[in-house]
């Protein structure tokens, strides 16, 4: 298991390459080459500088999180396959560059959805929280209004402006597509990069729906055990991987997050794991990883990943915003450290605990 944090580059990170390089146990980064938009291809000297700039931090680049899929790849349009073609570029050069890990998501408009980013806990930290009745409430314009005023003054993953300067045409052009045609979409994306992903060893790992149930009645098609499963078998080839986030599939309680992880052996080359408290069944908050602190038995998902022989990349995801950090919502130092420290502990205890 290769324990890594997610960085977003020195031009939009608050934290820094050599405060990461100091968290026991933290070998390397999960980052992006942050300003490019979905479509475009990332160039071998793009990806060379980022990755010189990481291993003289004395890290490792260990994969990308995310190279974004065109929403005419998604919505499956005549011009996707200039996309695709954009896209097998890119995978190309990351190859070529030694990067063999790459997070994706198929939501359409939006990556993760979120009510609010900065919910007071009793201990006077802030979190980001989902009430469905406040989402219920507006439309989608206002969400993403509410969100960008609220960031911190940080461009959050998956909320770029240029991503959702279109929103209504977006809004329109996703009209006829449904959950089949969105999967049809996925596997014809995936059928495409098959050849270029296995010539250079490259794991796509794909990241569930946040939530995992479907917003502002657009499809979903990651969101639990039997859809993850349908998609593995779809393309059945490792390549074909996901990125097991505990938050996503654990924002609805239904999902059994070890059961999940049990039945995708060989299949996570990346794992996101974090803690949620659910408050009712409409709304959640995100908690500090400690299973004490949320829902989730912490425990038991790092176990199922011992159990599957798991040694792929990991990362704590979102934080809280603790002790004054001003930092992107969910992606401050200080609670992530803790998070990758407490699952680094849970991981020593399983293993010494097998050895015996
Ligand atoms: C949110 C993240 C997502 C994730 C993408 C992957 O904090 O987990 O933005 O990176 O969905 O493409």
């Amino acid at each position: 298991m290769k324990m890594t944090l997610r960085w977003y580059g020195s031009k939009y990170d608050s934290v820094t390459l050599e405060q990461i390089r100091q968290i026991p146990g933290v070998s390397g980064v999960i980052t992006t080459l942050y300003g490019k938009l979905p479509g475009e291809v990332w160039t071998r000297d793009e990806i060379k500088a980022l990755k010189d700039e990481v291993e003289s931090a004395g890290l490792k680049l260990e994969g990308i999180e995310s190279v974004n899929i065109h929403d005419s790849i998604k919505i499956g349009t005549p011009d996707r396959d200039k996309y695709i073609d954009n896209y097998i570029e890119t995978l190309k050069n990351l190859g070529e560059e030694d990067i063999h890990l790459v997070c994706y998501n198929f939501m359409p408009v939006f990556d993760w959805t979120r009510s609010e980013l900065a919910r007071l806990r009793s201990d006077g930290s802030t979190v980001l929280a989902y009430n469905q009745d406040v989402i219920d409430k507006i439309n989608p314009q206002e969400m993403f209004d509410s969100l960008n005023a609220n960031s911190n003054g940080f461009v959050m993953p998956g909320w770029e402006p240029e991503r959702l300067a279109k929103l209504k045409d977006l809004f329109i052009a996703y009209k006829d597509v449904d959950d089949e045609k969105l999967f049809d979409n996925l596997v014809y994306f995936l059928k495409k990069i098959q050849p270029v992903c296995e010539k250079y060893n490259i794991r796509m790992a794909i990241h569930p729906d946040d939530p995992a149930w479907p917003i502002f009645n657009l499809p979903r098609i990651v969101t639990g055990q039997e859809r993850l499963q349908k998609l593995m078998k779809a393309v059945d080839a490792p390549f074909n991987g996901v990125t097991l986030c505990t938050g996503s599939l654990g924002s609805n309680p239904k999902n059994n997050i070890p059961e999940i992880i049990r039945s995708l052996k060989g299949r996570i080359p990346f794992a996101h794991v974090r803690n949620l408290k659910y408050n009712s069944d409409r709304d959640f908050e995100e908690a500090a990883h400690l299973s004490s602190d949320g829902s989730m038995d912490m425990f038991e998902i790092m176990k199922a990943l011992h159990d599957i022989d798991f040694d792929g990349v990991i990362r704590p995801d979102h934080g809280r915003m603790i002790w004054g950090e001003q930092a992107m919502p969910g992606y401050g130092l200080y609670d992530r450290a803790l998070g990758a420290e407490y699952l680094l502990g849970l991981w020593e205890a399983i293993n010494k605990s097998k050895e015996v």
